[in-house]
């Protein structure tokens, strides 16, 4: 080979690898996925995660957060951030379910008993348990977010007893154990990703859905669905994730840069949640919405014993199951 042509090759070798060996003084534009709208207490929480990483890296590293999943739907999101075609990215653990399974442990119905015992556990060793199996597929979780208790809403039955729920179409995320959940009520589960929720309350394809008060007033469900019942019957949180493939290439200093304004976010994401459940409440109330106020949730719960079975039946996540029952 000659010369020139040799020096040829090695510039074009050095010009396709140079992205790929990423140095971390590079200047890096990262890809955020976001489902939700953009005042959404996730969304702002994103949005100040980005704020924070651009100035303490001296824009080395520039976020940009992508809302109202324009960058597709959850299920197809996380295979983007696997790789690597998303930097990072506020999921809801239950389209994990199938992937990574601890994940079930925390979508359990009636697995938590209020807010401040999720939050102990979250950020205690369930919470590291579960960022281990989410790093084995390729996501690295930074924080843990909030979504409240996700009930019921229906296009025409109230639903105080399971009974009620006999034989109605429920729109549930990907994942098996929401199946099961639903089954075990006598619904029936339709599968369905969250941005087809509306049109199909709208044409009645599904009789109901269910999440909790932000999303069921931010995706304007509460237009077709007029009856919300405050089954509560799960607490799946959230999760601040990077991908993998990026976590590998920066530095230390970066990584601490990273995790610190994941924690900050977190709690600036927890306080707007707060805020933004009675906000949500109060809007769909104003609406018109029936809301169907549960006190005793104890048949619902008596039905779930297949689904722990099922879902969290290996000793290691029994164990898990158990700590969180443990933890004051
Ligand atoms: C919302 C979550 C979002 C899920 C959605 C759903 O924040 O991540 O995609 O529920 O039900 O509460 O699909």
């Amino acid at each position: 080979m000659s010369l020139k042509r040799a020096l040829r090759a090695a510039a074009v070798a050095v010009a396709v690898l140079l992205p790929w060996m990423g140095s971390p003084s590079q200047a890096q534009e990262w890809r955020g996925w976001n489902i939700h709208v953009p005042d959404y207490p996730n969304s702002r929480g994103m949005d100040r995660f980005g704020e924070l990483v651009m100035q303490r890296t001296n824009n080395r590293i520039r976020m940009r957060t992508y809302h109202n999943a324009t960058l597709g739907q959850q299920d197809e999101a996380i295979q983007q951030m696997r790789l690597g075609t998303i930097d990072f990215a506020n999921y809801n653990l239950s389209p994990f379910n199938n992937l990574a399974p601890s994940t079930n442990v925390v979508t359990l119905p009636f697995i938590f008993r209020d807010v401040p015992h999720l939050h102990r556990v979250m950020d205690g060793p369930v919470g590291e348990a579960l960022a281990r199996d989410l790093e084995a597929i390729g996501i690295i979780a930074l924080a843990w977010y909030d979504a409240g208790a996700r009930s019921f809403y229906t296009r025409d039955r109230q639903i105080r007893t399971p009974e009620d729920m006999r034989g109605l179409k429920i729109r549930v995320q990907t994942s098996d154990l929401w199946i099961d959940m639903m089954r075990a009520l006598g619904a029936n589960p339709t599968p369905l990703p969250f941005g087809e929720v509306y049109t199909a309350l709208q044409s009645g394809v599904i009789d109901g859905a269910e999440n909790n008060w932000p999303s069921y007033e931010s995706q304007r469900h509460f237009e077709h669905a007029r009856i919300y019942s405050t089954t509560e019957h799960s607490n799946v949180p959230e999760v601040l994730a990077v991908s993998r493939q990026r976590w590998q290439r920066l530095n230390d200093q970066e990584r601490n840069i990273l995790r610190d304004a994941a924690r900050e976010s977190a709690a600036f994401q927890r306080q707007l949640w707060a805020e933004r459940e009675r906000r949500s409440r109060e809007i769909v109330v104003a609406a018109g919405v029936t809301v169907v106020d549960i006190t005793d949730r104890r048949p619902f719960a008596n039905l779930m014993e297949s689904v722990y079975a099922k879902h969290a039946g290996t000793p290691q996540l029994q164990a898990l199951v158990r700590r969180i029952r443990e933890t004051e």
